[in-house]
């Protein structure tokens, strides 16, 4: 194994360039956590690009997260950040609650314009956060329009675009970026589960090995429930119980390969209930 898990395509370090060259020209910033993994979503090659800059953060995919977890998740992080919320983007409900806080977040700029005689500019806010974690889809929701790509995969979008939603917003739709390289296996493999890397960064079975540790010790009634799961001790015992019930057999024998693609595809669509990797202590 090696000791630092590589990733870094070459559009994400132009991309941290140019969300670098922009901040002078956006007004506030939103950053986009997976509510999922909240602290394996932070990056610090943006924070320190972001400084000091307003910014409200966002926990997305709500939807697929632990509801406990997830209050635990606000009331942390509004100890560092200003303003923190959670929604479930696919939910057009959602819209409300963002228009409602971007016009928030622009109170500073609007007091500052009205001082200086100037007519109320435009808000201009930069959207950003890891990939696959649900940036264009919080413009087009704010757009009422698809105005911005978005796809199931990490890295979908590649440049920035700007999104004019109404005389009140401009958004900056950026590249999803993550930090050039993990030492932490753990991280890495969170945030492949999630979606955020590509998947084959590492192999399937340390994926699947971490979620079934996660399953065993905090949400063992679902390995009950969803796969009939009986002795659950170990990770290959568990592997084939799942093939047995499931049926995936190869050449006689229990067709791990596909028992792993399954359980990872069934996580991340949420069939297995609404779960979070990373628990507040
Ligand atoms: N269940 C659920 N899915 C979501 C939510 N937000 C976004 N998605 C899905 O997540 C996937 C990625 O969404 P995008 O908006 O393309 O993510 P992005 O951050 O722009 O990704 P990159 O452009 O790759 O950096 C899509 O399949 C969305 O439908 C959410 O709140 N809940
Ligand atoms: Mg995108």
């Amino acid at each position: 194994m090696p000791a630092q898990i590589h990733w870094f395509p070459g559009h994400m370090s132009k991309a941290l360039k140019e969300i670098e060259g922009r901040i002078k020209v956006v007004d506030v910033i939103i950053e986009l956590f997976d509510a999922r993994a909240p602290f394996s979503s932070i990056n610090e090659d943006l924070e320190k690009v972001i400084k000091n800059k307003k910014r409200l953060v966002v926990l997305t995919k709500v939807d697929l997260a632990d509801d406990v977890q997830t209050k635990k998740w606000i009331d942390k992080l509004s100890n560092d950040y200003e303003k923190v919320i959670a929604l479930d983007l696919t939910k057009p409900s959602a819209e409300k609650i963002i228009s409602q806080e971007v016009y928030n977040l622009g109170e500073d700029k609007r007091e500052k314009d009205k001082k200086r005689g100037l007519k109320p500019q435009p808000i201009r806010a930069m959207i950003i956060g890891i990939p696959n974690v649900g940036k264009s889809s919080f413009i087009n929701r704010v757009a009422k329009r698809s105005a911005a790509g978005v796809q199931n995969k990490p890295g979908y979008t590649r440049g920035e675009q700007w999104i004019k939603v109404n005389k009140d917003f401009e958004l900056l739709d950026t590249p999803g970026v993550l930090p050039m390289a993990y030492e932490n296996k753990n991280k890495a493999a969170k945030l492949a589960i999630l979606g955020s890397i590509r998947e084959d960064i590492l192999p399937k079975t340390d994926l699947c090995i971490y979620l079934i540790d996660l399953l065993k010790n905090k949400y063992p009634d679902a390995l009950r429930t969803r796969f009939e799961v009986e002795e659950i001790t170990d990770y290959e015992t568990i592997m084939n119980q799942i093939c047995k019930r499931r049926g995936l057999l190869k050449a006689g024998s229990y067709d791990l390969e596909r028992a792993e693609n399954l359980l990872l595809n069934e996580y991340k669509s949420g069939k297995l209930g609404k779960m979070t990797l990373e628990w507040v202590l």
